[in-house]
């Protein structure tokens, strides 16, 4: 069965085809399709955005849709950047800009800098509608380490382990993280659901 995931983030892309890979699920990319549509996030909660791109999606190509929307929320920057993490450090930055942004607004604040993502993912088919929350908590470090990954994976380590999550493999990352709670829930209602 076709899913067209509904992101433009070649780091979720990655993860998500992964959580699939080997089940009756084939994911399509957007990137394997016509083009990437500029999808606006008006909404004020990772579920209205999550809803937001896989609707416009299906409306477009006609297909079920799933998408994620996601954030990070550092409890000291009162759960800030939150939905905004695209963008926390302005229109077209990169997540060199955000981490730093991020660094440097916790340093004055004690550490442990304790955080936690986000992930709401959301199918959506013209008729079934349903989505799945996943978190990870974890901490903020001052400086970056790991390439793997994106966004904030260079500065957040989750609890129970010493290295960050762009210090860890993609495999490894989808045993814990927000993300692979989520799909993975996903996944199985659809398999319920079939
Ligand atoms: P799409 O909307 O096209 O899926 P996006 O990157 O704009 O891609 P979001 O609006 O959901 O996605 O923003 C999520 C941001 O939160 C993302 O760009 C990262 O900065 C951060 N983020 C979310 N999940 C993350 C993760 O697993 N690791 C690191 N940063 C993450």
């Amino acid at each position: 069965m076709d899913i067209i995931f509904a992101s433009s983030n070649k780091g979720k892309i990655l993860e998500v085809k992964k959580i699939f890979d080997g089940s009756i699920f084939n994911i399509i990319s957007l990137y394997d399709l016509s083009g990437v549509p500029e999808i606006e996030e008006t909404g004020d909660t990772f579920k209205e955005n999550s809803l937001l791109k896989a609707k416009t999606i299906y409306e477009m190509h006609n297909k079920p849709a799933i998408a994620d929307d996601s954030g990070l929320e550092i409890f000291q920057l009162g759960n800030k950047p939150g939905v905004y993490s695209a963008r926390y450090a302005g229109e077209n930055c990169s997540y060199d800009d955000n981490n730093n942004l991020v660094i440097n607004q916790l340093q004055k604040f004690p550490e442990p800098h304790k955080a936690r993502f986000v992930s709401c993912a959301v199918y959506f088919d013209g008729s079934s509608e349903f989505h799945f929350e996943g978190f990870l908590n974890g901490r903020i470090i001052k400086s970056p380490r790991g390439t793997n990954g994106f966004g904030y994976d260079p500065i957040f380590i989750p609890d129970g382990y010493d290295v960050t999550l762009a210090e860890m493999t993609v495999e490894a990352k989808n045993k814990l993280s927000h993300r692979a709670i989520a799909f993975n829930g996903l996944k199985q209602k659809l398999l319920k659901l079939l």
